[in-house]
């Protein structure tokens, strides 16, 4: 009896143990290339944070992915309370995903929270099956998010992984909204036999309803097709749009080859399941995709050959780190929590590269991509946004915390 309490106490110290080791953080410096910037940490103790938005200065809300959490971090504290605790499934890639503030915010202020919904009430993983991935509008009233209201029901099986959830406002004042393919093999996966569209592998593009804009590349195909913007995509978690053209980038990423960085014009294939990567190194070409009507393949502006799991991404609309930077794409990876800059051509349509070897858009080595290096240490890097004080701020997953990027402060010569 005696020797079966110890027996208990050793193994949940040794249960104790295996944990700290398997959730400490590792004491991992962030590191920026520029000596001319540095890296704070703005707030820590967030569990999986996915994405964050500004509501005001020093007013930041962080979406948490498995418990549904929506915290505050106001003045650099966080709120013990979370202003919204929605009952997410969280198996895989599902959770709390994906914000976006309204354009009008805040004499219109509305909130858009992207998230698997599980179908208990009650936060689940994996088991029954969740109702959906879906975007609902909330309202602001100063403390909480009230006022839930459908805007978007989307599919969510087989998954688990693939959901998307990046949502974002255009200049246009349109929702963007990106969903993986859920592992499904439709047409919207470019099998031209497969099933009909069924909202998996797009960015949509909607009013701030939830109703089809007619100005929609494929609105007049009408149906689902009617919503969509973009199709062929296999998963992504980073749409930006640029502040000097207007134009939609986004993220995705690859099976275990060729992440890519995506001009997304309107009607975009990006030819996934077919083709990953540029088309010249696809040995079947482009005639095997599923063609909508006003539909064009084209290849990414930049990739990856091996995956780090590119995330979140912003332009820099700023100059606050430096008129160097103003305008460039940063983007974040999961993997090794590398923070990446690509600096755009003078017709913002790509990307320009010193290295020879990135002449064909695609970093074979770690040394083709040595050079779009801007930090490293950021521990699994999930979204990036640019302040209202025009700094670069940073969400890690695995550190569960806020870092901001900022000049170092200038050093006064003693008088
Ligand atoms: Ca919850
Ligand atoms: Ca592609
Ligand atoms: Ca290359």
């Amino acid at each position: 009896m005696k020797g079966a309490v110890l027996g208990n106490k050793i193994t949940l110290l040794w249960v104790s143990i295996i944990w700290l080791l398997a959730v400490a953080p590792l004491a991992v410096a962030q590191t920026l290339r520029d000596p001319g910037l540095q890296v704070s940490e703005v707030v820590a103790g967030l569990s999986l944070p996915t994405t964050m938005a500004f509501i005001g200065p020093d007013d930041i809300i962080v979406l948490q992915k498995d418990d549904g959490k929506v915290r505050r971090v106001l003045g650099g504290g966080l709120q013990p309370e979370p202003v919204l605790d929605v009952a997410v499934d969280n198996a895989s890639e599902r959770g709390l995903l994906g914000i976006a503030i309204h354009p009008e915010f805040p004499a219109t202020p509305f909130v858009y929270l992207f998230y698997t919904e599980s179908s208990t009430g009650d936060d689940t993983s994996g088991f029954p099956d969740p109702l959906g991935n879906r975007v609902y509008r909330f309202t602001w009233d100063g403390s909480a998010l009230i006022d839930q209201t459908l805007v978007l029901d989307l599919p969510v099986t087989p998954g688990p992984n693939h959901d998307g959830g990046i949502i974002a406002f255009g200049p246009d004042g349109k929702l963007y909204v990106v969903i993986g393919d859920l592992n499904r093999e439709g047409q919207l996966q470019n099998f031209p036999d497969g099933p009909p569209p069924d909202d998996t592998g797009v960015i949509l593009r909607l009013n701030d309803d939830g109703t089809a804009p007619d100005d929609n590349p494929f609105f007049a195909e009408g149906g689902n097709l009617e919503k969509y913007y973009a199709y062929g995509i296999r998963n992504s978690f980073g749409m930006a749009f640029d502040p000097v053209t207007g134009k939609l980038w986004a993220s995705e990423n690859g099976p275990d080859t060729f992440d890519e960085i995506n001009l997304v014009e309107p009607g975009f294939n990006s030819g996934w399941k077919q083709i990953m990567g540029p088309d010249e190194r696809d040995p079947q070409g482009i005639e095997d995709l599923f063609h909508v009507p006003g539909s064009q393949y084209s290849d990414p502006e930049f990739s990856w050959f091996t995956t780090v799991a590119p995330t979140g991404m912003v332009f820099l609309d700023s100059t606050q780190l430096g008129d160097q930077y103003e305008n460039d794409l940063f983007v974040g990876d999961f993997n090794q929590g590398i923070l990446y800059r690509f600096k755009l051509n003078a017709t913002r349509d790509g990307f320009l590269f010193d290295n020879p070897d990135l002449a064909d858009l695609v970093a074979d080595s770690e040394a083709e991509f040595e050079e779009l290096i801007f930090g490293t240490g950021f521990g699994g890097i999930t979204d990036l946004k640019v302040g209202p004080d025009g700094l670069l701020y940073l969400l890690s997953i695995i550190e569960g915390k806020i870092f901001v990027i900022s000049p170092v402060p200038v050093q006064l010569p003693e008088t």
